[in-house]
């Protein structure tokens, strides 16, 4: 099938589909019995995303299983940092771990030079999908946003507020910048290889965003974006690229207005009103089930489900999440919110 006549890229170009498509974030993970089974016999997190096979197989997983309309190709967004030289490591039960880059010299010691060779099996992974995926289903690249990755790279581990990276930015925004500049000259040959490599939809995701007041948030997460989609549009003009600038509020607004970019990620805390009424004129919706009601389940979970159609699918609309399916949900209840959303 033509990437055109996808689902998910009709949404994307802004049409109004009686039924959505729907992907989830997270998809592949540890909530799939099938995922942990594959999972436990990797050496470590890092060395199962560059495996091809595994990461493949993971990848195709969910979509077996629910008939998800686009599949999101298995990796994370700290092989970027892995790959500029950080070490990066993933400890059992404790996330992520970086040596911290704290300053000029540590970001001076960085390499963007091997960046694309260190990441081959990423491109190994994507073309292999394009062939085994069936005809109907997008294949969705991704990356971390600069002010993400950079916050992992700077606090060393997950579960901060990114205090120092909001400091440095504050103190010494010239340095910092030098590190954004970086991440977003990587990010986005990364990004155009992956499309090169069968990509068809692309999504930025910037978990962080919501930490930075507005001057910053114009700085750090828009301007980067809007770099990133520019460059990345100046190879290939046609691929859709969705934002996720989770947790920015009203700043969302801007942000769509001004990245350019052709889908809005969003989190379960924006009145569903002014998503229709202000964004939706603008750009395509996806979101945004509450994650955690995705693992309550009951009757909430279709009452849920129904409240965002009946709001958001009069429009230009993809189905998800508010954040990524966390490992306690219950793979029954990913079933009902599919069932529920195709019988809507
Ligand atoms: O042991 C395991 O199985 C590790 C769990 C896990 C998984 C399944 C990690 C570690 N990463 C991933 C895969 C992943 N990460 C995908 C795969 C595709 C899919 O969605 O199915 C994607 C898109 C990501 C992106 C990612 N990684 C983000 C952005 C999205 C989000 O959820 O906010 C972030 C912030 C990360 C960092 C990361 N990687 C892994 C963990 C536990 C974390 C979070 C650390 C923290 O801040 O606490």
């Amino acid at each position: 099938m033509k990437t055109s006549k996808k689902l998910l890229v009709r949404a994307l170009n802004g049409e109004t589909l009686k039924t959505p498509p729907v992907w989830l974030m997270r998809q592949a993970g540890r909530y799939l019995p099938e995922y942990r089974a594959i999972r436990k016999n990797a050496r470590n997190f890092l060395h199962f995303c560059y495996t091809p096979d595994l990461a493949v197989e993971v990848t195709l997983q969910p979509i077996r299983r629910y008939d998800f309309d686009a599949a999101i190709m298995f990796s994370d967004i700290l092989v970027i940092p892995d790959a500029l030289g950080q070490q990066v490591q993933f400890k059992e039960g404790e996330g992520p771990v970086l040596e911290p880059v704290r300053n000029v010299e540590h970001i001076k010691a960085l390499s963007s030079q091997g960046v694309l060779d260190h990441l081959s099996s990423v491109f190994e992974v994507l073309s292999s999908l394009r062939k085994e995926l069936p005809d109907d289903k997008t294949l969705i690249g991704f990356a971390g946003a600069p002010w993400t990755v950079a916050i992992y790279m700077v606090e060393g581990r997950g579960g901060t507020q990114g205090e120092r990276a909001r400091i440095w930015a504050y103190q010494d925004p010239q340095s910092f910048s030098s590190l954004i500049d970086l991440l977003v000259e990587t990010t986005t040959e990364y990004l155009i290889n992956q499309i090169d490599h069968g990509a068809e939809v692309l999504q930025l995701f910037d978990t962080w965003s919501g930490l930075l007041a507005e001057e910053q948030f114009e700085r750090w997460v828009i301007d980067p974006t809007r770099r990133i989609i520019e460059g990345v549009h100046k190879v290939h003009p046609d691929v859709p690229i969705i934002g996720f600038a989770k947790g920015s509020g009203l700043l969302v607004e801007d942000y769509v207005r001004k990245t350019g970019v052709a889908g809005i990620s969003l989190d379960c805390n924006v009145p569903l009103s002014w998503v229709k009424d202000v964004l939706q004129p603008r750009v395509t919706i996806q979101g945004n089930l509450d994650n955690q009601l995705l693992v309550a389940g009951g009757d909430q979970l279709e009452i849920g489900v129904q409240k965002i159609m009946a709001n958001l699918n009069t429009g230009p609309f993809i189905f998800n999440l508010s954040h990524g399916i966390v490992p306690q949900t219950p793979p029954e209840h990913v079933a009902r919110v599919v069932e529920c959303i195709r019988s809507y």
